[in-house]
């Protein structure tokens, strides 16, 4: 039963149990090796806290804002495609748990369910959502989308910019495609070849020629603030925050694109000190990261560092997987009770209390030497060769 489900992890287990097979592996799936997909979330065992004492921590509140926008914790549900797979409802569920717990959703382009239903789903009209955004090869098309998010309200869009093309997911790739429940946003591309798993059937039609100078296209198309999602350098940062942008995801993609690309958490500090040097680290360019968050405490972690907020994208998946709406709904209490818990034994009633100093990260960099596991083992091995330590 749901309270048996204790944390997010508890919830792979389930998603794993109740999901058909194919969309097990489109969910869990990551590039290559999957080495960058464990390390997402191997990294945050190398952050350690220097908690204070004596702070009055009776009371603690950890809402925060997004894009000026309210949310009672800072985690957002992070767009992840093809909601269908794992239920009916797909990412209404997603809505849903969002609206009733306050946090922020990120709705997908390339979602089961079409925009208009997912926006219809809010459960009231204070209800928050992003958008992010595949720009596709049609512009016009891409326009239209952009036009749309924003007159239904929409008030922030992320630009993924992390995969001008497909990561090789062979979890995936194994899979025949026989799952009927998409409607992905492909606008008349139909003619997509199913036989080498989902992910591949709904890729062909993102724009590869996607390059710094379309920024200027697509501050035109619309008002609403606009991210870069999957930036993965200090260098890259620095550009989005000195083209006005109003942030950027430190992301990999969940593991799914560059296999060997650094985890958020871990770029997390290169940017912040190189957006300070450059004066470009200001309350209007905002900083989050996404990427195996799975505990309050990695959340804890990356907001101390200087991220403004988290996405976390599977667990909450495999949550309504299982159990619909509740699930999410249950797994976000779950994490606000960890939050609670985290901020009152650190010391850091408020999340402005969280500093860098309450963070030990010396161990951050040095890297575990990651062995290649074969093709999608589950077993999230703990690595135990540290190199330059
Ligand atoms: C080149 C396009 O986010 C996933 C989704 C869809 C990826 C499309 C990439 O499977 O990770």
């Amino acid at each position: 039963p749901l309270s048996q489900c204790l944390n997010l992890y508890d919830f792979e287990v389930v998603g794993k149990q109740v999901l058909k097979p194919t969309a097990w592996a489109y969910y869990s799936s990551g590039a290559d090796d999957e080495v960058t997909m464990r390390e997402n979330s191997n990294v945050f065992g190398r952050i350690w806290f220097r908690p204070r004492i004596l702070r009055n921590v009776s009371n603690i509140n950890f809402a925060t804002t997004m894009l000026g926008m309210k949310t009672t914790m800072p985690i957002y549900i992070t767009a992840t495609a093809l909601g269908k797979l794992g239920h009916p409802d797909g990412e209404k569920n997603l809505t849903i748990a969002a609206g009733k717990t306050g946090i922020i959703q990120m709705i997908p382009t390339l979602a089961s369910c079409s925009f208009d239903e997912i926006v219809d789903a809010r459960i009231n009209d204070q209800q928050v959502q992003f958008f992010q955004l595949y720009v596709n090869s049609n512009r016009a098309i891409t326009e239209k989308i952009i036009r749309k998010a924003e007159d239904r309200g929409v008030k922030g869009l992320f630009v993924t910019v992390d995969a001008p093309q497909l990561g090789r997911r062979e979890k995936d790739m194994r899979m025949k495609f026989d799952d009927t429940g998409s409607q992905v946003q492909n606008e008349g591309k139909d003619d997509v070849d199913r036989s080498q798993g989902a992910a591949r059937a709904i890729s062909s039609f993102i724009d590869p020629s996607l390059n710094w100078e379309d920024l200027q296209w697509l501050r035109s198309c619309t008002k609403m603030p606009i991210c870069l999602k999957g930036v993965q350098t200090w260098e890259d940062a620095v550009l989005a925050a000195e083209a006005g942008l109003n942030g950027i995801v430190l992301s990999n993609h969940g593991g799914r694109q560059l296999d060997y690309a650094r985890a958020g958490i871990e770029i997390l500090e290169e940017v912040v000190t190189a957006l300070k040097a450059r004066n470009l680290w200001k309350p209007t360019f905002e900083v989050y990261i996404d990427g195996g968050v799975r505990r309050a405490t990695d959340v804890l972690k990356a907001v101390a560092m200087g991220a403004k907020g988290v996405g976390i994208g599977r667990p909450f998946l495999y949550a309504y997987s299982a159990y619909g709406p509740d699930g999410v709904v249950h797994a976000i209490n779950l994490l606000k009770a960890e939050m609670e818990m985290g901020l009152r034994l650190i010391g850091a009633p408020t999340l402005a209390d969280l500093t860098p100093e309450m963070v030990d990260t010396r161990a951050l960099g040095s890297h575990i030497n990651p062995v290649p596991e074969s093709h999608g083992s589950q077993i999230y091995q703990r690595l135990d060769t540290a190199i330059g330590m």
